[in-house]
């Protein structure tokens, strides 16, 4: 059966279609599919609401299965920016450097111990008939005090998880695929996804 990833990031659907490819039954389609589809605006409070949002939109306007993710950096010393900003956190037509640059200006003077952050990802199943399943996955690490590595995107090359000596812009694809906030929501939703029929 055929499912729309409602994002046009075409780092997160590189990763969801990486992740997702031992479901053999499964054929992933992207936003990138649909030029004319216009996503809802992102005004939720929580990543879990904006999900909600785009996989609800999604799944009425093209009458498919969707699956939507909205995710991003939470840093408790700056009371949990960027948070749901994290695409825009610079402005709103930011690109990820200017955002990662906001961010290491705004934590110039914090030490190690208040440099903990985590990334989270909230994923939202939808058809056309509603909400099938939301699930959300975290993943605990800091950040550091300059940029490192060159794969990835976003938040990347500034986010080290714990117990890891390397960013995610310095491991591969595959191991932050095995490792990531995206994979562990992921994974609490496959036996839902194992068990729809076209
Ligand atoms: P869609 O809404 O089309 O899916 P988007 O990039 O606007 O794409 P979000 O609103 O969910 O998606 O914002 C996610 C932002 O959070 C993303 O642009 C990055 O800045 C950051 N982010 C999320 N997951 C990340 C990851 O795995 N690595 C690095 N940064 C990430």
């Amino acid at each position: 059966m055929e499912i729309v990833i409602a994002s046009g990031n075409l780092h997160k659907i590189r990763e969801f279609r990486e992740m997702l490819k031992p479901l053999k039954s499964i054929d992933l389609l992207s936003l990138l599919n649909f030029p004319h589809y216009q996503p809802p605006p992102e005004d939720g409070k929580t990543f879990q609401e904006n999900a909600m949002r785009k996989a609800e939109h999604a799944a009425q306007a093209l009458q498919r299965w969707v699956l939507a993710d909205d995710s991003g950096l939470v840093v408790p010393s700056l009371n949990g920016d960027p948070g749901v900003n994290s695409r825009r956190y610079a402005g709103e037509e930011a690109t990820d450097s200017e955002n990662r640059l906001k961010l290491l200006e705004a934590m110039r003077a914090l030490k190690d111990l208040h440099r903990t952050a985590y990334f989270e990802c909230c994923l939202v199943l939808a058809s056309a008939q509603g909400v099938k399943k939301s699930v959300k996955g975290i993943c605990e690490g800091e950040i550091l005090h300059e940029e490192r590595g060159r794969n990835g995107f976003g938040y990347d090359s500034l986010f080290i998880k714990n117990e890891y000596d390397k960013s995610f812009a310095e491991i591969t694809e595959s191991i932050k695929n095995r490792i990531s906030h995206r994979h562990k929501a992921l994974v609490k939703l496959l036996p839902t996804l194992e068990t729809l029929q076209d």
